[in-house]
């Protein structure tokens, strides 16, 4: 398929591009939600959800947890991936089945072939927690994109370019979407502002985002 009908069928099913290598699909992940909710609970039972620390001293608002051979970890000492969840002292929970095929055909479809991550980063927003502006730079590789599933309320996420002081434009992400962005887009400032309480039919008062990595 040439690119203009890709983006034809893409516009159709509701795909909105952020960048040249970015893009929202919206809803993709819907038709994965009932097998994605039991493992989400699989993964809290080894390692519970929890308020990191930033190297500034910054208790962290959302909590988070990780699946797949390395997890996004931050403490007093700096951010980095381990492989060994330090609450537990063990290793983090293997990546579920289901998770790594929804971030595989979400790759795909905005255009990443065979995208095969090994870390899934788990963020739970309560009302009011929020994620500063950041870039996504722990990573050894920067060629293969970051996949990143909105489940629960919804989220104003803010897009920005490759300077802090660059200016951001701001996106709703819902139940099901799924960000898809890397190339040029890779290292762009992102943030999400602070969530507001808007119950969701199935997963109440909260929000939870799967970001799938290529980390090691
Ligand atoms: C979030 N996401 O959506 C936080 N990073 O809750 C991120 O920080 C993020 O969504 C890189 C790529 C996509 C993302
Ligand atoms: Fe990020």
């Amino acid at each position: 398929m040439n690119i203009e009908t890709l983006e034809f069928f893409g516009a159709m099913a509701g795909h909105q591009r952020l960048g040249p290598d970015a893009m929202v699909l919206r809803g993709f992940a819907l038709p994965f939600v009932s097998e994605l909710m039991p493992s989400i609970a699989d993964v809290e039972a080894v390692s519970p959800f929890r308020h990191m620390v930033t190297p500034s001293g910054f208790t962290m608002s959302v909590a988070l947890t990780n699946c797949g051979a390395l997890g996004w970890a931050t403490d007093r000492r700096g951010y980095r991936y381990t492989a060994i969840d330090p609450e537990s002292g063990k290793r983090w929970p293997a990546m579920p089945d289901v998770f790594a095929r929804l971030a595989n055909e979400a790759a795909t479809a905005a255009g990443f072939n065979d995208f095969d991550p090994d870390a899934c980063l788990v963020n739970r927003y309560l009302p009011g927690a929020r994620l500063s502006l950041h870039q996504d730079k722990n990573e050894r590789d920067y060629e293969a994109p970051i996949v990143s599933v909105s489940l629960g309320m919804r989220a104003t996420f803010m897009f920005g370019g490759l300077k802090r002081t660059d200016p951001t434009i701001k996106v709703s992400l819902y139940h099901g979407d799924v960000m898809v962005w890397g190339g040029v887009d890779r290292l762009r400032f992102h943030g999400v502002m602070p969530l507001k309480e808007e119950p969701h039919p199935l997963l109440g008062s909260q929000r939870i985002n799967f970001t799938f990595r290529k980390a090691g």
